[in-house]
């Protein structure tokens, strides 16, 4: 069999490719129009023919998978600057197997209002429009269920009503039944807030998904897995599918996620390792003997070890995370993109992991050792090329959104617009590293009194507000996280990744005062982090707050809750979670 990824050159294919791998398929890529002929013929004759005739190179490919990922217009206009546009649509034509993943279902409609102007490739007859957010976070982002519109067919094309997966978008194809010609496309549906929209088209030769099986853990695998042991002949005459009406259920299919994390850095010897801090301090705390010995005096020890960044994430990945979080947390002191051993492991952990994968740490402008400039987005490229789903920007969006509320307009080169732009707002989450600064608010007539939170229970009498920092907490700045969150927002970060340096490591829980002020001041995910140190912990998180994740680290690094337990908690509470068994 042929199988052959077009790889249009915008977003991060490298997840699919690792997905084939461990499933045991070889691939080619297509990134021109010589590969839709090279690329599949073995036979030199044939390969002379088709140079002479290259219109005859669409029967020979056999299977083609499209995963794209980013912005509806990068991938149309990518696919025209290669010449790849009329191809695809004539390989489609053709009747060949075809599977869209993603943009790759999206590119199939006529239109969409992310990108007016621009042309779909027109074989479903609809436009794709923006979720609405007022009753929900924009991006549609984690792990929702489907429904079948003939129930017969579950678990057919190995799609399964009673698993996850996992969705990452803002714009969608509604499901409008009234209109015939795209309902017969349809086959499966899922439900985001009161919006049905198309989960799944399958229709003749063509199967696509709106989520990303290769993301969606053994769940997706087996799609995948389904699709390629097919014989092309099976793939290829799907009949129209009857049309159904669908009202909303009481609550959509969303999961609640929960993150492992990472923070990795070189121990005293060089080595890459997991460690983890207590506020952020991540040395062992060492006694050392004192001249005066009644005194002892407390000294920074070696940075604690808690294994290997890529067998952990192998690990946590097994033990059910829905998405897994690596943080290069000293990477403020050197060029990433020379920062090969952090590339090595991120390449590494993403040809284990078929669950998200977000890399942070050193997302920025940086220049080589050899005086070569680096942008940004050419850092996040090359994490994404390693295999990251998304980067977390950290020091950076601070700078960017202070610019932003010195100048009042965007200036469109900042990491997280540049970003953004390439990759989709759905790749860039800003990490918020903040904490807590009490004042007397009598007495506090600085900027962010709205902001002031007021102590309940054993802290009553005090008031705080959240300052944000930068270098890993080392630096405070003239910001609140809530002023930075709604900044980071506006430039189009698609997620928020809010870390406590008052709650890392201390187990007490999370600082749900910071998540709810943080939540309500944007509409784009939160994840809540720090401070988890029972499954409970996690219940509360989201019984208590609006938040669509929650993070952790140490409870997890030292074995003393596993993931599954919470996710048990989780589900006796009543909080929608994924079971991640397959
Ligand atoms: O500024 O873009 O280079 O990004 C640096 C990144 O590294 C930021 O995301 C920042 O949060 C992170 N970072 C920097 N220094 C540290 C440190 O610990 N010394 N780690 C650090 C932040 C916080 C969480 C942690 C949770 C959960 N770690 O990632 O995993 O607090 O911990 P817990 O469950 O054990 O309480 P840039």
């Amino acid at each position: 069999m042929g199988l052959y990824l077009l790889d249009y050159g915008a977003g991060n294919v490298r997840s699919l490719a690792n997905s084939l791998k461990r499933l045991g398929y070889d691939f080619q890529w297509i990134s021109s129009p010589e590969d839709f002929t090279k690329a599949s013929v073995g036979n030199n004759f044939i390969y002379m023919v088709i140079k002479a005739f290259p219109e005859l190179s669409i029967f020979i490919l056999q299977k083609l998978i499209f995963p794209g990922v980013g912005a509806f217009k990068g991938a149309i206009e990518h696919l025209q600057s290669r010449d790849l546009l009329e191809p695809l649509k004539q390989y489609i034509a053709s009747g060949r197997p075809y599977f869209g993943i993603c943009i790759g279902l999206q590119v199939l409609f006529t239109s969409s209002s992310e990108s007016p102007g621009v042309e779909g490739l027109g074989i479903i007859p609809a436009s794709i429009s923006l979720f609405g957010n007022a009753d929900k976070s924009v991006p549609h982002m984690g792990w929702n269920s489907v429904d079948f519109i003939d129930p017969e067919e579950n678990a057919k094309e190995g799609i399964d009503e009673r698993r996850h997966y996992y969705f990452v978008h803002s714009y969608r194809a509604l499901y409008d039944p009234s209109n015939v010609a795209v309902a017969q496309w349809v086959h499966t549906t899922a439900q985001y807030g009161r919006e049905i929209f198309i989960a799944s088209v399958h229709k003749g030769n063509v199967l696509a998904t709106q989520f990303h099986p290769e993301k969606s853990g053994e769940a997706g695998l087996r799609i995948l897995r389904t699709w390629l042991a097919k014989p092309e002949e099976q793939l290829v005459s799907e009949p129209p599918r009857p049309i159904v009406n669908r009202t909303p259920k009481p609550r959509d299919g969303l999961t609640k996620r929960i993150i492992a994390c990472m923070d990795v850095r070189a121990n005293d010897e060089g080595d890459l390792v997991v460690t983890k801090g207590d506020q952020y301090d991540v040395r062992e705390k060492d006694v050392a003997p004192s001249l005066n010995s009644s005194v002892q005096v407390r000294t920074a020890g070696a940075v604690r070890n808690l294994g290997k960044p890529v067998s952990l994430a192998a690990k946590y990945f097994a033990d059910g995370a829905d998405e897994i979080c690596l943080l290069n947390i000293t990477s403020f002191r050197h060029s990433p993109v020379n920062d090969q051993p952090m590339l090595a492991v991120v390449r590494a952990a993403a040809e284990t992991v078929f669950v998200p994968l977000t890399i942070g740490g050193g997302i920025k402008g940086t220049v080589d050792p050899d005086g070569t400039p680096r942008s940004a987005l050419e850092v996040a490229g090359e994490y994404f090329r390693a295999g990251a789903d998304k980067v977390s920007i950290g020091s950076e969006a601070v700078y960017a959104v202070e610019k932003l509320r010195t100048s009042g307009k965007p200036a469109g080169t900042s990491a997280i617009e540049t970003i953004a732009d390439a990759y989709g707002r759905q790749a860039v989450v800003v990490s918020i590293d903040p904490k807590r600064v009490f004042v007397d608010p009598e007495t506090y007539h600085g900027p962010y009194k709205d902001e002031l939170i007021f102590g309940e229970g054993e802290e009553k009498g005090k008031a705080w507000w959240y300052q944000c920092t930068v270098s890993g907490g080392r630096e405070a700045r003239d910001l609140s996280a809530v002023q930075l969150a709604r900044g980071a927002e506006a430039l189009g970060a698609g997620e928020i990744l809010l870390n406590s340096i008052d709650r890392d490591g201390t187990g007490k829980g999370f600082d749900l005062d910071l998540i709810r002020l943080v939540r309500d001041a944007v509409t784009i995910p939160v994840v809540a982090s720090s401070g988890a140190g029972t499954p409970a912990h996690f219940t509360e998180v989201f019984e208590r707050t609006d938040v669509e994740a929650a993070l952790a680290a140490g409870i997890f690094h030292r074995e003393e809750v596993k993931i599954e337990d919470v996710k048990k908690v989780m589900a006796s509470a009543g909080i929608p979670t994924r079971d991640a068994s397959s």
